[in-house]
């Protein structure tokens, strides 16, 4: 069995999907987070001088979805065929566009600049990229987003949602709440076994 340590710092945001996944699976990893004033001593020491970083028997992977990626196609949940896994690929590209969007707004410092794309993202960015998701889980019979079961996408799908809410707070969940199909994947997301238990005793952050 391979050594897992996946390192990133005291958040969900571009480690959880990772995290899911581990705990959907059932497998065992060291949960390495390091806080914020000790990161400086470790950058040099990271592939792309960023965090999240896994480590396979010593080997480091960088860059947060190919890390879920592979650890997907590890424990099977990379999608049944290539057009699976492409189609898996095509959600998280749109997921990184949203979580980006919503990054940018919370970290914003000038107010009114803030102010503007915050309004950009209510009156239609966040929506028209989530109103795909909900035309897509309202067709699919398995309540997922690709063919017949979970894949990584439905992962990083339930973490984008946190992690608008945590960061955006209201102003996201009044836009997160209007999608029906949305919310229903949400909880079929949170209630599978593996995942409520991790939900419940992983480590609280806002985002
Ligand atoms: N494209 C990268 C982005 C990684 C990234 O932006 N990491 C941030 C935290 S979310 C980071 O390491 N910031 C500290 C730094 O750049 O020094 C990924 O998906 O992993």
């Amino acid at each position: 069995m391979p050594t897992y340590k996946l390192t990133y710092f005291p958040l969900r945001a571009r480690a959880e999907p990772a995290r899911l996944i581990f705990a959907y699976a059932g497998e065992k990893y060291e949960d390495i987070r390091i806080p914020f004033d000790e990161w400086p001593k470790h950058k040099q020491k990271m592939p792309f001088r960023q965090l999240p970083v896994l480590e396979v028997d010593g080997k480091q992977l960088s860059q947060s979805y190919a890390i879920v990626r592979y650890l997907a196609n590890e424990f099977g949940l990379g999608g049944k065929n290539k057009w699976e896994a492409a189609e898996a690929d095509q959600y998280t590209g749109a997921i990184e566009d949203l979580f980006v969007a919503t990054a940018r707004i919370h970290f914003e410092k000038d107010a009114s600049r803030k102010a503007e794309d915050l309004k950009k993202y209510k009156e239609g960015t966040a929506s028209g990229f989530l109103q795909p998701f909900e035309a897509t889980l309202a067709k699919s019979s398995s309540g997922f987003l690709v063919g017949s079961g979970l894949t990584y996408a439905d992962l990083c799908f339930f973490n984008l949602l946190g992690f608008m809410e945590g960061m955006l707070k209201e102003d996201a969940k009044a836009i997160t709440s209007t999608f029906p199909n949305i919310q229903k994947h949400r909880q079929k997301i949170e209630s599978l076994p593996k995942i409520a238990e991790w939900i419940k005793k992983r480590p609280a952050n806002d985002f």
